[in-house]
C-alpha cells in the first residue's frame, strides 16, 4: 500500500466563523453559555480531498483573535504536502516569538485535525482506523446541562437529560455555588432522579481557593462521585496536589492544558489522577496522539473535553481511555451527528473523523469575520 498521504498537497486552507444556538443554555463559574461560537476550518487538496475540523474557543472575542492566526497559518501551508506531525513540529517556530501556547497552538491544533481527516480520506479509512485503532463504541458522559441552577430543579434537569435518549449512564454537574450546602443539595437531587447505578462527576471550573476546596471537596468524599474537576485555577499545581493528597475523590484536571508538555507537569507534580485533554488546547490529533502516549507512561486515565466527534476517534487509540464528554453543542451545524446509543458515541464507518457541514445551517449561522 502506498503513503495514504505521499501525493496531497494543500492548495487552500479556509476558515468560517458560526454562532450557534444552545439546546440547553449553561451557567458555570468559569461564565455563562447560551450560544456556541465554533470555527470551521477546511482544508481542500490539489487532489480535491477536504479536510475537516472545527475549533470551539467558546468566546467571541477568542474566536475573533484566533481566526487570523488560522488564516496566516493556512496561506503558509499552500502548495505543501499534507502532513500534521511535520507541520505540528514546525509550527512551534513560527510563532515561538509570539508565545506557542494559547491561541498559536490552538491555530495549530485547528489544521492539525484537518490535514489528520484529509490523511484518512486519502486512505479510505477512518481516523481510528488511520491511526491503528478500530471503530467501535465509546462510553459518554452527559456533559450537556446541570449548569449552576437552583438545587430544586436538577432533579427534573437530570431526568430530562437521562431521558434525551442515548441511554446515558453518567452525567456532569457544575458545581460552585456561593453555599457550599447547596451544591451538596443539587448532587443529592441528581443522585435521587438518577439512581445509583448512574455515575456522576462534577466540575467546579476554577471556581474555589485552595482553603474553600479542602473544605468543600472533603465534605463531597461522602457523594460517591467519579471525580472532582478543575477545583482551584487551572495552573495551580501546588495547590490541586495538596487536594489530590487530602481527598479520597479522584481530582480531574486537563481541559486547559496547552500542549502535552502541560499534562507532564501537571502528572509529575501529582496535580490530579485524571486527566481529560481538550482537542483545541492539547494540539490537534498530534497533541493528543502524544498526551495519550504521556498518561499511559504514568498509567493515568485519559478522557476527553467537548470535541466529541474526533475525540471519540481518538479515545479509540488512547491506551488508558476512561469517559467521553458529550454535549450536542456542535450539531446544529453538522450534517450527520454521531449517535449515541446505550450511553455510548457511536463512530460513523466513514473515511475521515467523520464531520461534514451542513452547508445551509451553516450560511444562516455564519458570523462575517
Ligand atoms: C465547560 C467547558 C466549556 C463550556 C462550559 C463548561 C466545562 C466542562 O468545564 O468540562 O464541560
Ligand atoms: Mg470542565
Amino acid at each position: 500500500m502506498t503513503n495514504p498521504g505521499a501525493g496531497l498537497v494543500v492548495r487552500d486552507v479556509a476558515a468560517r466563523a458560526v454562532l450557534v444556538p444552545m439546546s440547553r443554555p449553561l451557567a458555570t463559574k468559569v461564565g455563562a453559555f447560551s450560544q456556541w461560537p465554533l470555527l470551521l476550518i477546511d482544508v481542500t487538496t490539489e487532489q480535491d480531498v477536504v479536510g475537516r475540523s472545527y475549533l470551539a474557543p467558546m468566546t467571541t472575542r477568542a474566536t475573533s483573535a484566533l481566526l487570523p492566526a488560522i488564516r496566516d497559518l493556512g496561506a503558509g501551508l499552500r502548495g505543501r504536502p499534507v502532513a500534521p506531525a511535520a507541520f505540528f513540529e514546525e509550527s512551534r517556530g513560527w510563532f515561538a516569538t509570539a508565545g506557542y501556547e494559547g491561541l498559536a497552538l490552538a491555530a495549530v491544533a485547528g489544521i492539525d485535525i484537518a490535514l489528520w481527516d484529509a490523511l484518512a480520506k486519502a486512505a479510505g479509512l477512518p481516523l481510528a482506523q488511520l491511526l491503528g485503532g478500530t471503530l467501535g463504541p465509546v462510553p459518554a458522559y452527559n456533559s450537556n446541562g446541570l449548569g449552576l441552577i437552583p438545587p430544586a430543579a436538577v432533579g427534573d434537569e437530570a431526568l430530562e437529560l437521562l431521558a434525551a435518549g442515548g441511554g446515558f449512564t453518567a452525567l456532569k454537574v457544575r458545581v460552585g455555588r456561593d453555599d457550599a450546602s447547596d451544591d451538596i443539595a443539587a448532587i443529592r437531587r441528581v443522585r435521587e432522579a438518577a439512581g445509583d447505578r448512574v455515575t456522576l462527576v462534577v466540575d467546579y471550573n476554577q471556581g474555589l481557593t485552595l482553603g474553600q476546596a479542602l473544605e468543600r471537596c472533603r465534605a463531597l468524599d461522602a457523594e460517591g462521585l467519579g471525580w472532582i474537576e478543575e477545583p482551584l485555577r487551572y495552573d495551580d499545581l501546588d495547590g490541586h496536589a495538596r487536594l489530590a493528597r487530602d481527598v479520597a475523590t479522584p481530582v480531574m484536571l486537563g481541559e486547559n492544558f496547552y500542549g502535552p508538555r502541560a499534562m507532564l507537569a501537571a502528572i509529575r507534580a501529582q496535580a490530579c489522577d485524571l486527566v481529560m485533554p481538550d482537542l483545541m488546547r492539547i494540539g490537534g490529533v498530534t497533541g493528543w496522539l502524544q498526551a495519550a502516549s504521556i498518561a499511559d507512561a504514568f498509567g493515568i486515565p485519559m478522557s476527553s473535553h467537548l470535541y466529541p466527534e474526533v475525540s471519540g476517534q481518538l479515545l479509540r487509540v488512547t491506551p488508558t481511555r476512561q469517559w467521553l464528554e458529550w454535549q450536542d453543542w456542535a450539531h446544529p451545524v453538522l450534517a450527520r451527528p454521531f449517535e449515541v446509543r446505550s450511553g455510548e458515541l457511536q463512530l460513523p464507518d466513514v473515511p475521515g473523523n467523520g464531520l461534514e457541514w451542513d452547508e445551509s445551517a451553516v450560511a444562516h449561522y455564519q458570523v462575517e469575520r
